[in-house]
């Protein structure tokens, strides 16, 4: 979707659940995420980029209870191994926030009563999961059982293993306690539910002007209109932000969780010294084009609940919500228990972070899933990184450099110009339509010309061939550094690291990160001194 430029943007990537490390699997969201806010700004967008730890929920409670300690101590060690993974990663979120922070906490008791004072939240006594043998209610992710929609094996909250639906407390069949795995009962509660039903028309309304991936779109559709039952949004928890005048009820993670992108939004302006007000601008005054990154595992909440909350309470709507495919290994579905589970920070050990922010996007469409191997990345990485990419890069300075050791004079020629303005065309629709590989596919199959190009010159016979060979040699040169120069700007967003690099192997001043696509017109400048270049990306063995 083109959104309008004039306006300010919001990005927001999901939050993860701060209960572990991070695997590939999280960064399916991140990184294409981070990709996008990069090359909205080389087009000349305000863009802001938020994220931040979720913090509540039984996916937090339940990971404390087996290490013995509190929820707290979880937070704080996984916020800190996020926030460390993002900066390796070069993922740079303008801020990463958490959602127990007094901001969030203050925000979600608004809008909660904002929903309450407009009539769309009520009392009922319900059937909760119940443990006779633990003692304890077993709200969400403490109850395991089948899906009745599909019938795989679900949690208490989703149906993780099947048709990924929301499940409401009390629908899930054959409930057993996921702690002593004994057969769950069921007691009486009294809860708070949100009106969901009432939503369906503004929905139906809402996801037909909705942008973003048309998966989110349909699959909210879907639901919508098969029937929306209202949404418990309670949970008898110690942990989480409490219901407004009730101590002993919180909300679910799913209420507070979401309100993340708005505190954050707040938490950022703030530290930036704005105005108090500054971050309505973005969710009260419609001033701002609000655009999420999530997993398609979450578009039943982001597609259905926030928009409904945030109408209910009378606060602005996301313009678009961009869901990537899920990550699989060899075949498989994430499994730590099984082994068949990828680690961040092992990766990052052995591999350049550039090189996975590349795979990630390359390996399959955006919207798709996708299966991780080391065969494919190691292909990724020989066959396009180090054959195509690095190859031209390092065949071509080293020519330049030892031959000229500046950069030659020449006139770059139209039919260079015209590969790049092709390219650029074809990056900006594939940014617009969320479609990252193809986006990356496009710049590399101008490394693929460029590296054609200088086959077809053959500049090594032209330099042996006199002054007039030594300067079309010296033009061919300079047109395939501006070819690497154009390549440099527009894989920016992808390998931030690796393009800062080559920037500098050009000689060229500036900021490759804050760059326009403007820039790629411009003449790479004749006579600067090259340096000796370095080899961009080294062979994966298997
Ligand atoms: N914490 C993580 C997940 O379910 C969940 C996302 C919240 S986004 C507001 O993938
Ligand atoms: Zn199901």
């Amino acid at each position: 979707m083109n959104i309008p430029v004039e306006k300010p943007v919001l990005v927001t990537s999901a939050l993860p659940y701060v209960n572990g490390y991070c695997h590939i699997g999280h960064l399916r969201t991140y990184v294409p995420a981070d990709i996008y806010v990069r090359m909205l700004r080389k087009m000349g967008y305000d863009v802001k980029f938020v994220s931040g730890s979720d913090t509540h929920g039984t996916p937090i409670v339940l990971s404390a209870e087996a290490q013995g300690v509190t929820p707290d101590e979880v937070i704080t060690k996984y916020h800190a191994h996020f926030k460390q993974v993002f900066k390796e990663l070069h993922v740079d979120f303008d801020y990463y926030g958490r959602t127990d922070s007094e901001t969030n906490h203050r925000r979600t008791n608004d809008i909660v009563t904002k929903l309450i004072e407009h009539g769309h939240v009520y009392k009922q006594s319900m059937k909760q999961a119940f443990c006779t043998t633990c003692v304890r209610f077993l709200p969400d992710r403490y109850v395991e059982g089948t899906c009745p929609y599909c019938g795989e094996s679900a949690r208490g909250d989703e149906c993780d293993q099947g048709c990924g639906k929301h499940l409401e407390p009390g629908e899930i069949l054959e409930p057993h306690c996921k702690i002593c795995g004994n057969e769950a009962d069921f007691k009486d509660q009294e809860h708070f539910f949100f009106k969901l039903s009432s939503f369906t028309d503004f929905l139906l309304f809402y996801l037909d002007t909705l942008g973003g991936t048309l998966n989110a779109r349909n699959y909210a559709k879907e639901w919508v209109k098969k029937e929306l039952r209202d949404w418990c949004i309670t949970r008898s928890l110690e942990w989480g932000v409490k219901f407004p005048g009730r101590d002993d009820l919180v909300v679910y993670v799913w209420v507070d969780a979401p309100i993340g992108y708005i505190s954050f939004t707040e938490e950022l302006l703030k530290a930036r010294g704005e105005d108090e007000r500054a971050w309505r601008r973005y969710w009260k005054e419609d001033k701002a084009t609000i655009v999420h990154f999530i997993g398609t595992d979450i578009i039943y909440h982001h597609c259905i609940f926030w928009p409904a909350m945030l109408k209910g309470a009378g606060y602005s709507l996301p313009a678009v919500v961009v869901a990537s495919g899920m990550v699989k290994i060899d075949g498989k579905t994430f499994s730590k228990t099984r082994g068949d589970v990828v680690w961040v920070t092992e990766f990052l050990e052995r591999f350049h972070p550039d090189t996975l922010r590349y795979y990630l996007v390359a390996q399959s469409s955006h919207t798709k899933e996708l299966d991780f191997s080391w065969q494919s990345f190691a292909m990724r990485v020989n066959k396009e990184l180090v054959a195509i990419l690095g190859n031209l890069v390092y065949r071509v300075l080293s020519f330049a450099y030892n031959n000229f050791g500046v950069v030659p004079d020449g006139v770059i020629a139209d039919e260079v110009v015209a590969k790049i303005e092709k390219t650029r065309e074809e990056v900006i629709s594939a940014t617009e339509d969320y479609e990252f590989k193809k986006l990356v596919d496009a710049v590399m199959k101008l490394a693929d010309f460029g590296n054609s190009f200088f086959q077809r010159e053959e500049p090594w016979h032209l330099i042996k061939q006199g002054d007039q060979g030594r300067e079309r040699c010296g033009e061919i040169i300079k047109n395939v550094l501006q070819l690497i120069k154009a390549i440099c700007i527009l894989l920016e967003p992808v390998m931030p690291a690796k393009m800062e690099e080559v920037w500098q192997q050009l000689s060229m001043e500036g900021d490759v990160h804050t760059v326009q696509l403007d820039e790629l017109f411009v003449s790479i400048e004749s006579g600067k001194a090259l340096k000796e270049p370095t080899r961009l990306f080294e062979k994966v063995e298997l």
